[in-house]
């Protein structure tokens, strides 16, 4: 019994060949189908969740082939998993999608081999977007709430300022009507 493992799909004929003592020999052949199969898809998600403007960055090179090496893989990807992709085949893993709209998505990746075979997965992120009309309107609320401090203190203290004034004329009137 013997054991052979190819390295890539195709038909691959293998030649037995027997001999006795005597040296006589036959030999007899037989036909294999050794079949591609498909890739495995699988990527990691960067830096997607959270701040203003956030890129989201995407990763499949953890994606793998029995019959391919990484790098002849191809990848497309579909930002919000619509059934349209939006870019087209790749052999770049890495790369990276701007939302505009705060919600939750399903990024969808896929993956095919040289031999045309593909496999497909999808991964769900929150992304939140801070518009640059939110952030202004929060640098205004900020510029706002800073001006009133600063108004509501200067008050305060010229108020007490004023009282601390009126007592001491106050102690002084006192102090000129005594015998
Ligand atoms: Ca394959």
């Amino acid at each position: 019994m013997a054991q052979h493992t190819y390295s890539a799909p195709g038909e691959y004929t293998i030649r037995l060949e027997i001999r006795d003592s005597g040296g006589i020999a036959n030999s007899t052949t037989r036909i294999v189908l050794v079949e591609n199969t498909p890739p495995i898809a699988t990527f990691l998600l960067k830096n997607c969740e959270g701040d203003f403007k956030v890129e989201c960055v995407v990763d499949a090179s953890s994606s793998s082939d029995l019959e391919d090496v990484a790098t002849s893989l191809e990848v497309r990807w579909d930002w919000e998993n619509d059934g349209i992709w939006d870019a087209d085949w790749s052999s770049l893993k890495v790369t990276s999608h701007q939302y505009a709209v705060t919600g939750t998505y399903t990024i969808r990746m896929e993956v095919r081999d040289s031999g045309g075979l593909a496999a497909s997965t999808s991964k769900s992120v929150h992304i939140q977007v801070r518009s640059d009309y939110s952030l202004a309107l929060f640098v205004l609320a900020a510029i706002v709430a800073t001006v009133a401090i600063v108004i509501l203190t200067a008050i305060y203290f010229s108020k007490k300022k004023r009282a601390m004034d009126e007592t001491r004329s106050d102690a002084q009137r006192d102090h000129a009507d005594r015998p």
